[in-house]
């Protein structure tokens, strides 16, 4: 049985490569963080009682800023491959925290491989890296492909470009087969609560639903090449599944703006939305609405709005990648289209309004987190 050890396995990608893997067969080990309350909701459902003579899921405390802790978890799992997804992966935090943001997203990735090869397992691990588009930042072509040269614009990119290069270097310096799979963005419902599309989904079904009265977006002309996280967690696995490792761009190949995802969105809740206004001042008015799933709002209704705070010191305002490589020599081609993705998060989210609308009609106190 393969064992394969995955950090950052609490967060979207974790949970949706773990159950993968999990399906393939594989004895799977996460890293979670120590916190003061539960962590781990979006991997419960595969949770595994460890008092289970052959449980295949265990979760170990750790954090990829601990070296101790990192060569301990290696030494006793020996796995055959390890993906390296944890990360302060919030691009607009990354500025707000950017030594912490390099300490976890640059160190953190050094730390493991270090470790790896310390223990003498360079050999026999396979390392994935969890790089990003974000690395093209400043695009200096369209669309970007594995050879398109990198300009980062965030701590988190920059903090990712020596990610990227260390990972590199580990396989050339001592041939350790390690990849960095260049993902474009991925969202599904378990997607972060302030990543834009989810921020999206959920204000407006709160919204619908009477739980929150606006929803206060950023740059919506930004365009994002965006795909589904259970798609992208595959490719994850074929990259360590090949004969020599290399480096791959995973995207759709489509872009759109922000715009147009709030677009769709609110379409899925039946609600016709209209853009007016220009800059700071642009809104979306409601225009029409149809069937029952948005009862709290009538048309005329503001509910979607700009708020400076949002604006990024620098932002990326396009990206676009080519896919071809990873489909000609991983045979890949994403399966769900972003507008089937944005009708599930809406669904979920819906489902998720409803319960809580529902809660408060009948006298519970409900709390509503709307940071970002
Ligand atoms: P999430 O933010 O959902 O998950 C990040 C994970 O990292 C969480 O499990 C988090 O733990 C963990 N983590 C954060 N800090 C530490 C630390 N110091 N030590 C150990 N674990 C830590 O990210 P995604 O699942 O969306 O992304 C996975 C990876 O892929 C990230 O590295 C991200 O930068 C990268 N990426 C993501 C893309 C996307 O569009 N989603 C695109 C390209 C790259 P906790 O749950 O406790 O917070
Ligand atoms: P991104 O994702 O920065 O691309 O990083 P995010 O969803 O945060 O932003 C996408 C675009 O939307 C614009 N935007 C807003 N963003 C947020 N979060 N909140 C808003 O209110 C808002 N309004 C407009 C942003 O300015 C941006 O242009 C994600 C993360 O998952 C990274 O870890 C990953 O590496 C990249 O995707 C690929």
């Amino acid at each position: 049985m393969k064992k394969a050890l995955i950090t950052g396995i609490t967060g979207q990608d974790g949970s949706y490569l773990a159950e993968f893997l999990l399906e393939k067969g594989y004895e799977v080990h996460g890293i979670k963080r120590r916190a003061s309350s539960f962590n781990t909701q979006r991997v419960d459902h595969i949770y595994q009682d460890p008092h289970v003579q052959d449980a295949h899921f265990k979760l170990h405390y750790g954090d990829v800023t601990d070296s101790s802790n990192l060569t301990r978890i290696l030494q006793e799992v020996k796995p055959d491959e390890v993906y390296n997804l944890a990360a302060q992966s919030h691009v607009a935090v990354s500025f707000e925290a950017p030594e912490y943001t390099a300490d976890v997203v640059a160190m953190g990735t050094l730390r493991l491989l270090e470790s790896i090869r310390l223990l003498g397992l360079e050999k026999k691990t396979r390392f994935y890296q969890a790089s990003t588009s974000e690395l093209y930042g400043l695009v200096q072509e369209t669309p970007q492909k594995e050879t398109t040269p990198f300009y980062p614009r965030s701590p988190y990119a920059a903090a990712k470009l020596y990610a990227y290069w260390i990972t590199v270097n580990y396989r050339e310096a001592y041939g350790m087969y390690a990849c960095n799979g260049i993902l474009f963005n991925h969202e599904s419902p378990r997607r972060g609560e302030t990543f834009v599309t989810r921020k999206i989904t959920r204000g407006l079904a709160n919204m619908a639903q009477g739980l929150e009265q606006s929803l206060y977006l950023g740059n919506m002309d930004a365009l994002r090449d965006w795909g589904h996280a259970k798609d992208y967690v595959m490719m994850q696995w074929l990259m360590l599944q090949q004969e020599q490792p290399e480096d791959y761009v995973i995207a759709t190949g489509v872009q759109y703006s922000v715009r147009q995802f709030v677009i769709w969105s609110a379409a899925e809740l039946g609600i016709t939305l209209e853009f007016v206004g220009k800059g700071v001042e642009e809104h979306g008015v409601v225009k029409a609405i149809v069937g029952d799933k948005a009862p709290a709002l009538k048309v005329g209704d503001i509910i979607v709005r700009v708020d400076p705070r949002y604006f990024r010191p620098a932002e990326v305002e396009t990206l676009l990648g080519d896919p071809s490589k990873a489909k000609e020599k991983l045979g890949w081609v994403p399966e769900i289209t972003v507008q089937e993705m944005c009708a599930e998060m809406v669904a979920h989210d819906l489902e998720e309004a409803r319960r809580n609308a529902l809660l408060k009609a009948s006298g519970y106190s409900v709390s509503i987190c709307t940071e970002r």
